[in-house]
């Protein structure tokens, strides 16, 4: 049963004692109760509201009702009350907010013992990773890094590397070309550079010879892409330029280089080829760095070298003095400096490098294949 204030009859010390006991009992009990900020409320109101609550209730059927004699006493008793019940209902309100947040806190507690969140590593890409290990040698050797534009112009592209216009060697770069650029004179038109030779022109339009540079960079050509050709893919060019630059000298900076890729027991061959920019040039085969140079593997024929014991790596060649000509100005002169030149596809070697059997993987972004490389 719930606790309602008696009226009293007897104003006695006694019969007083007896009755503020009662209500104390009851505060005490129902405090207990609380468990929650509404039950915190309800019970506020049920002992402390104005209108009707137990304190209101004692000060009308205790104190009011009391003969004079006794008003003192009560009244001491009625205050009394009136601090315990304060009391009382302050403490319950304390105790309920610090349970609902030692409760929020035991619920957001870190437990250290659960497994974090694994972040994937991100890794190079094997093209990346091929074309920084290919600069890597020739930093090695004194050459710094030059790059430039992807958009160029048909002047850098092919004029100033000896393809004059209309010349048959231009189909032999199949060309992308930047549309509505007809009214401009072919000079200026832009495209997307075919090999990364512009920026051996635009380096030597600034720097004087002596000169050594490597040129890694994306190109593009407008060729079908299957399993060995996309219409995106990278190259490394080198250029060394100084006065009494030979063939030996490119033939044993890029056997050097050859060792240094591929293991030191290569072997290197050169065989005569034709690039506009160079004469003479060639091609640079490597020995097999799969079977070996025997053209088998496990009595099976080599699929990389086709059995011939030899790989194509690139090209090179002695840079052609009409080259020189376009750069003459800044110190350029054909009659007293000569130079090198090479040319390389990363795309290519990094698919034989990894054994990888198709160049588009290289490009589509499937995690699946990229992680392998990690
Ligand atoms: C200047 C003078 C000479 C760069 C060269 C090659 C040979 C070559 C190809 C290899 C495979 C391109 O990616 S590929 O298709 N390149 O064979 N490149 S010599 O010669 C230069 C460049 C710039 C001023």
């Amino acid at each position: 049963m719930a606790y309602t204030v008696p009226k009293l009859k007897d104003f006695s010390p006694t019969a007083l004692d007896k009755a503020s006991e009662k209500l104390a009992a009851a505060l005490a009990k129902e405090a207990a109760e609380v468990q929650t900020e509404s039950d915190w409320k309800s019970f506020r109101d049920r002992w402390m509201a104005r209108k009707n609550g137990v304190l209101t209730l004692v000060n009308d059927l205790w104190l009011k009702a009391a003969p004079k004699e006794n008003k003192r006493d009560i009244g001491q008793r009625v205050n009394q009350i009136k601090q315990q019940v304060e009391q009382t209902v302050d403490n319950r309100l304390a105790h309920v907010q610090g349970a609902a947040s030692a409760s929020r806190l035991s619920a957001e507690r870190l437990d250290v013992t659960l497994p974090g969140n694994r972040r994937p590593l991100g890794a190079e890409h094997p093209v990346i990773k091929t074309m920084n290990e290919i600069v890597s040698v020739f930093r090695n050797l004194g050459y710094s890094i030059a790059e430039g534009p992807v958009i160029e112009t048909d002047y850098y592209n092919f004029e100033a590397l000896n393809f004059p216009p209309n010349h048959p060697a231009r189909d032999t770069q199949d060309t992308l070309f930047v549309a509505t650029q007809e009214s401009k004179p072919l000079r200026d038109r832009l495209l997307l550079r075919t090999h990364t030779s512009p920026v051996q022109i635009r380096t030597m339009e600034k720097m004087k010879p002596p000169l050594r540079i490597v040129v890694p960079g994306k190109v593009h050509r407008n060729d079908p892409l299957d399993a060995s050709h996309s219409p995106m893919f990278h190259q490394i060019e080198g250029l060394a330029v100084d006065t009494n630059i030979t063939l030996g000298d490119l033939k044993g900076t890029l056997d050097h280089a050859m060792k240094a890729l591929f293991g030191s027991s290569v072997k290197t061959s050169f065989r005569p080829s034709f690039f506009p920019f160079t004469e003479p040039s060639a091609e640079l085969l490597v020995s097999c760095f799969i079977c070996g140079g025997s053209g088998k593997r496990d009595l099976e024929p080599c699929r990389p070298c086709k059995q011939t014991g030899w790989i194509e790596i690139l090209g090179c060649g002695m840079v052609d003095p009409n080259v020189f000509e376009f750069v003459k100005g800044n110190g350029y002169d054909p009659r007293k400096i000569s130079g090198f030149a090479f040319g390389m596809g990363v795309d290519r070697l990094a698919i034989l490098k990894y054994g990888v059997d198709d160049i588009q993987l290289f490009f589509q972004g499937d995690v699946r294949f990229l992680e392998q490389f990690v």
